[in-house]
């Protein structure tokens, strides 16, 4: 039988890719659909909708005036790392009003993407408080929009009050090799995490 119960038992082979799913986190219009996009070997799942005139004060488009769709449930990609790791890339929505889906993407999550934006810094903090809360490793990528003063990471990790271990990358989400450094830094930093996790420093 295809399915039997037993299969779900069976060791992986070595060479079987490993699949892991990361979460890509930030607020309104930082550009995580764009990166989704960006690195996706696949087309992305998009479920963008026209930003309609209803939405209007509720969806902030301060500072992101060309924006004219915005994501209700979510993006979704993949990307293969290298031959045996392939991630699975989950955009979540960004407005407050879809948090309530959060948990549940967040279900089985390696680790994060937190989309920075300087000029508006403070929409990802709750994208920060939420993955610092449940110890899920997030790498922030501050994404320099054209225009944007640029800040060293170091500023933006003391702006953020983050922990010294969280890496902090510059990024342009719109290329590809850029978004795959991101991505790769949160792969790192969550098997940095999972390591000093199984071996607690004897004090
Ligand atoms: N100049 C510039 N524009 C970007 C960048 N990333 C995204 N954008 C644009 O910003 C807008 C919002 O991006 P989007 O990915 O939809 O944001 P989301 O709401 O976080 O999914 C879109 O019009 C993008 O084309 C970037 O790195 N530089
Ligand atoms: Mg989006």
């Amino acid at each position: 039988m295809a399915f039997a119960r037993s299969d779900r038992r069976r060791k992986p082979s070595a060479d079987e890719p490993v699949a892991l799913k990361l979460l890509v986190a930030g607020g309104f219009g930082v550009g995580k659909t764009t990166l989704v996009g960006a690195v996706s070997e696949i087309r992305p799942l998009r479920t963008e909708e026209s930003l309609s005139e209803a939405g209007r004060p509720v969806d902030d488009i301060a500072g992101v005036e060309g924006k004219r769709t915005t994501t209700v449930a979510m993006d979704f990609g993949r990307i293969t790392l290298r031959d045996n790791l392939v991630l699975y890339l989950f955009g979540t929505p960004g407005q407050d009003r879809f948090w309530f889906l959060w948990d549940e993407l967040a279900q089985g999550a390696l680790g994060a993407v937190v989309l920075a934006d300087t000029r508006r810094l403070e929409d990802c903090f709750a994208a920060v408080d939420y993955f610092e809360r449940r110890g899920i490793p997030f790498t922030v990528a501050v994404n320099c929009f054209d225009g944007a003063e640029r800040h060293a990471p170091d500023i933006v990790r003391d702006a953020l009050d983050l922990d010294g271990s969280v890496p902090v990358v510059l990024c342009d989400a719109r290329e590809r090799d850029s978004a795959k450094n991101v991505l790769i830094s949160v792969v790192e930093h969550a098997a940095q995490m999972a390591a000093g996790r199984r071996e607690p420093a004897t004090t």
